[in-house]
């Protein structure tokens, strides 16, 4: 199978995965409606094929436990989605093609929304996964990626730089922490469902931390060059902001270059996985050539 093909049955695993975990939930029908849209609309999953793919790379295959793990990292991902785009901080209407959570309900149900995702991430974690050790490893794993150490004191350096001069210091440690951190985290959390040993979890964290930059940088290149049709959110934002991005502060044929090497970096780290690790060095390269 080529590789966009098992990004897609990928995708689509985890889709049915999140919409069964949502069936479970006992919750206000309100607040129900508003997560099954914002978890139901065609995000890429990415960040949940890459932990499955990492467990399966160690271990031979997937199990229940990297299935919880995908979908509490991509909760934790459209949470930051549906509060990056509130008023107070990006300000934007449409995401994955469709309007954003605080356009379809309203903005008190956003922000209720985003609140939902990330707990119920660490419920899921807290209740489900069959082996208590695994569980806090994969909860501590979680919350230092996503949290103030990581995207969100990412997301904060962001929301100041747009105001001052970007330098290439300060992108790398706004990039690395705002988006890489979660790319390493799912690859960490994969390995940690397959039982990898340390060495090998290690060189699986680099690589998500590698290819989680390239694919920021991507993604500034993309808002200059892509329409907002073709990304499914507005395009152009980052220039309008003001914002410390690639393409700003360093221009794009730099920006392509910083690319490349990252990604070539991140292949270097799967060399001890021989050709089992080939899926993964397919998803370095196609992070460069990304469309949307
Ligand atoms: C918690 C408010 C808050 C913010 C955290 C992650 C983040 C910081 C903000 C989200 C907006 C943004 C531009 C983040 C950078 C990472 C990124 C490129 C997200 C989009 O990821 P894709 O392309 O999205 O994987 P899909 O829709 O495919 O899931």
């Amino acid at each position: 199978m080529d590789f966009n093909s098992q990004l897609r049955q990928k995708a689509q695993f985890v889709d049915e995965l999140l919409r069964q975990l949502l069936a479970l939930q006992q919750i206000d029908s309100e607040l129900k409606e508003s997560l099954k849209y914002t978890l139901g609309t065609p995000g890429k999953r990415v960040r949940s094929a890459l932990a499955l793919w990492c467990c399966e790379l160690v271990s031979g295959q997937t199990n229940r436990n990297v299935e919880i793990a995908a979908t509490a990292i991509e909760m934790v991902h459209t949470y930051s989605l549906v509060h990056d785009d509130l008023p107070a901080i990006d300000d934007d209407d449409l995401r994955r093609g469709v309007p954003t959570c605080h356009k379809a309900f309203d903005e008190a149900t956003a922000i209720l929304t985003g609140d939902a995702l990330l707990t119920l991430a660490f419920e899921i974690l807290a209740k489900e996964i069959d082996e208590p050790t695994i569980a806090v490893k994969l909860i501590a794993q979680l919350a230092q990626d996503a949290g103030p150490s990581g995207m969100i004191g990412g997301q904060m350096a962001d929301l100041r730089a747009e105001k001052g001069d970007g330098n290439e210091e300060l992108l790398k440690y706004i990039h690395t922490n705002k988006t890489a951190r979660m790319f390493r985290c799912a690859a960490a959390m994969g390995a940690v469902c397959g039982g990898a040993e340390k060495k090998l979890l290690d060189r699986l964290s680099e690589y998500g931390l590698k290819i989680g930059l390239a694919f920021q940088i991507a993604d500034d290149i993309l808002d200059v060059t892509a329409s907002s049709e073709q990304l499914g959110k507005t395009a152009g934002k980052d220039a309008r902001a003001a914002k410390c991005t690639y393409p700003a502060v360093v221009g794009i044929e730099k920006a392509r270059e910083l690319e490349k090497k990252l990604a070539d970096e991140a292949v270097a780290m799967l060399e001890p996985f021989g050709e089992k690790a080939n899926t993964l060095r397919q998803l370095a390269m196609a992070l460069l050539e990304r469309i949307k």
